[in-house]
This record gives C-alpha cells, sequence and structure tokens, in this order.
C-alpha cells in the first residue's frame, strides 16, 4: 500500500516540475526555446527520408518521369506549363550528401549534366552558367536541388560550371562573359541564367525560362528577409537570351574582387536599351548557404569609382574585350566543368610578379623564414 505521505510527496513533486516548465516558457526566451524543440522534431523526422516541413521533396514525383516511355513516335511539344510543377520546396542541407548520391537521384541526367524531357519536347533551352572558385560543397547541395527543380519545369538543361583557376583575385562577372560565350559554343540556348552557387530556389514556379527583358530571378532571399534589398540590386540569379546579353554587350570583366559587378550589369541592362523583370517575391525565393567573404575575393575598394563610370566604359569593356584561356573542359556526370585562366587587371599574360594580389603581411613570417 501507498501511504498518503508518499502520495503527498508524488503530488508536490509533479506540481514542482509543473512550475519549473511554466517558469522556464513564460520567460522572455519562450520563442526561441518552442522553435528549439520544434527544430529537433523535424530534424528527426527528415533524417530517415527528407520530408517535406514546409514545402516538398523536390525529388516527389520525378520516379514517374524516368518510367514514362516517349508517348508515341514522333514526340509533342511539353505542355505550356508542366505538371510536375507543386510550387514551395523544401530545402535543408542534411551533412553526409555526395555527389554520387546526386547522380542516382537522377538517374535521366546525362554527360556533361544535361537533359531533356523523356516524354516530350522541352519548349526551352536553358544552361545554368555558375562561377566558382573553392565552394565544393555549396556546389553539392546546389547540384542536388537544380537538378531535379529544372526536371519539374521539363526544361531542356545544361549546367555550366565556370571554374576561375589559380588564386589571383576571384571576379564573378569575367567568369560569367567565359560562359556565356563557352556554354553557346556547345547548344544554341536561348536563354541563360547567371547563378551563385549558394543559392537555392524554394518554389519551382520560378520558372528557368526568359522573358522579353532581363529578368533578376533571386527577387526574395532569406537573408533580406525575403525582400529585395533595393530597386536595382540585380544579384545572385539572373536570366538572359543571348540578345539581351549582345545588346548590352555582357558583363564588365574589370570588377576584381567583391561588390559592384552585379549594379554595373543592372545599368547595363538600361543602357542596353532594355528593363529588369521580376518574379513575384512569392514565388522568386531562395535559401542562401550561410558563409563568410572568401579568401580570395576582398571587398573592391575601386567598385564605386567603377560604378560611376559604367556609362562611359560599357561599350569598351564587357563581351568584345573578354580575354580568356581555357584550361580545361570536362563533361563530368552532373556538370560540364569548364576551368579558365582569366588573367588579372593587368591582362592574361602578366608576369606573376606584377600580378600579386597583396603584398605579404610583414607580421606574420612566413614557412621558409620559419625554417631557417
Ligand atoms: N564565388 C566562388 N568562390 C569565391 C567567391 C565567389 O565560387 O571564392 C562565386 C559563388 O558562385 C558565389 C558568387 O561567386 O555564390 C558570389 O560571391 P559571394 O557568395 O561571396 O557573394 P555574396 O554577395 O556573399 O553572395 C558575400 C557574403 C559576405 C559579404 C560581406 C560584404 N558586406
Ligand atoms: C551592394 C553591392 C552589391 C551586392 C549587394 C548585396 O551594396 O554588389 O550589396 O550584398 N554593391 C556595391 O557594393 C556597390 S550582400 O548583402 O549579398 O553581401 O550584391
Amino acid at each position: 500500500m501507498v501511504s498518503i505521505q508518499s502520495k503527498l510527496r508524488y503530488l508536490f513533486m509533479f506540481l514542482g516540475v509543473q512550475l519549473v516548465v511554466m517558469a522556464l516558457l513564460s520567460r522572455e526566451g519562450y520563442q526561441k526555446r518552442v522553435t528549439y524543440f520544434i527544430r529537433i522534431f523535424r530534424k528527426s523526422e527528415g533524417a530517415g527520408h527528407n520530408l517535406s516541413v514546409s514545402g516538398s521533396d523536390v525529388y516527389a514525383n520525378l520516379s514517374v518521369l524516368s518510367r514514362a516511355p516517349p508517348s508515341s513516335e514522333v514526340m509533342t511539344y511539353c505542355p505550356q506549363t508542366s505538371p510536375y510543377i507543386r510550387g514551395p520546396i523544401h530545402v535543408s542541407f542534411p551533412s553526409g550528401l555526395t555527389l554520387a548520391q546526386v547522380q542516382r537521384k537522377n538517374p535521366l541526367v546525362v554527360r556533361g549534366g544535361r537533359y531533356r524531357p523523356p516524354d516530350c519536347e522541352s519548349r526551352h533551352r536553358t544552361a545554368i552558367i555558375i562561377p566558382h572558385r573553392n565552394r565544393e560543397h555549396h556546389l553539392k547541395f546546389l547540384l542536388y536541388y537544380i537538378h531535379p527543380f529544372l526536371q519539374r519545369q521539363q526544361l531542356n538543361y545544361g549546367i555550366y560550371i565556370i571554374h576561375q583557376a589559380g588564386n589571383y583575385t576571384f571576379n564573378r562577372a569575367k567568369l560569367m562573359n567565359v560562359g556565356f560565350r563557352e556554354a553557346m559554343r556547345d547548344e544554341d540556348w536561348d536563354c541563360l541564367f547567371f547563378h551563385d552557387v549558394d543559392l537555392i530556389p524554394e518554389d519551382d514556379r520560378n520558372t528557368y525560362v526568359c522573358d522579353a527583358n532581363p529578368k533578376h530571378a533571386a527577387i526574395a532571399m532569406d537573408k533580406f528577409g525575403y525582400k529585395l534589398p533595393y530597386n536595382l540590386y540585380f544579384g545572385g540569379v539572373s536570366a538572359l537570351t543571348p540578345l539581351h546579353y549582345l545588346k548590352m554587350n555582357g558583363f564588365p570583366n574589370n570588377y576584381w574582387g567583391w561588390g559592384g559587378e552585379d549594379d554595373d550589369i543592372g545599368v547595363r541592362v538600361s543602357l542596353g536599351g532594355m528593363h529588369i523583370t521580376r518574379p513575384s517575391v512569392k514565388v522568386g525565393r531562395y535559401k542562401m548557404i550561410k558563409h563568410k567573404l572568401d579568401k580570395g575575393n576582398d571587398i573592391n575598394p575601386k567598385r564605386f569609382n567603377m560604378l560611376s563610370k559604367t556609362r562611359q566604359s560599357w561599350k569598351l569593356d564587357g563581351m568584345n574585350t573578354a580575354e580568356y584561356e581555357i584550361v580545361s573542359r570536362k563533361y563530368l556526370p552532373l556538370y560540364t566543368n569548364i576551368t579558365v585562366e582569366i588573367g588579372t587587371e593587368a591582362g592574361l599574360h602578366t608576369p606573376p610578379a606584377a600580378a600579386q594580389p597583396a603584398p605579404p603581411d610583414p607580421a606574420k613570417p612566413d614557412q621558409k623564414q620559419l625554417k631557417s
């Protein structure tokens, strides 16, 4: 038999626990703690099978495609709106993802990262151009999401990684000029998407096809609270037809380091007699894989001065003056990798001594000095 005393003890213990929980919840951090618990719950849910929490699994439905035989001998055009489009996509970055897994999930993607719908003739040919250096961990996630995303849109597409050779200061816009010319050598693409490696689209109604005017697709990024940071912003992901690209003489080649080149491109759009279009904020949503400024991509102190001169410089610097040397072109299972030498401010073939990005820091003796 349980005595009244021990019953009372249990009752007090129970009330005590309740009091502690209530005190915890009612304090300022209530919201944070609840979110924390929800997150733990979601993590364990998604661990086994990539379940969607807000939005659907980007691979849902796609297995239907790999089994679909062509509908008839003569392929008809795909419908105006793809039946595989579903809207919001759940995006998370699970650890341990490998390129081999991405490959297995995309059996219809062929050499060079190319795809065309198996059951109909696509209405669109889109090349995705990704400037790149030292971001393999981001690339893996982008490939995981972008392949099924584009397949859901029934596009004929190809993925191009434009990899800057060497350690000299990064030049995003020049790499995109290289991407444009090299992708057009491969195929008569009717639309080119210039795409940062760390931005994952979160809604497949954001179709990767071109508009009548240059399109800025990344209108709503999580890092800006899913709002456009400023009216003329043209960074992250943008889409141009070859004609748009040539009308604005492509992109500038002389922005070395971080910042300003996307604003210059935005100004070129209007100098080329066009205007910027955008999807709605509901649809043009992107999640950015968080990171810090890269080594070799310091903030460019000349960018404001350069921007003030775009009106004078755009016809003299751009597609017509892009000088580079292809180091290699590899048709890999999930993408075409183009490694390119783009030189320095001083030109393509500058003696290494004249092309040092920054003098060594005298406060940090180098390894050789330490050894001797
Ligand atoms: N990129 C690389 N490697 C680099 C640098 C840039 O691949 O070393 C590519 C990549 O595709 C990236 C894009 O260039 O997505 C744009 O570069 P970024 O991601 O560094 O620029 P973003 O503005 O982020 O997206 C910068 C974060 C810190 C800004 C601090 C200045 N206020
Ligand atoms: C502007 C930069 C752009 C940049 C944007 C967003 O100030 O290149 O911020 O930057 N323009 C200049 O510096 C002239 S972000 O918040 O993504 O780091 O894209």
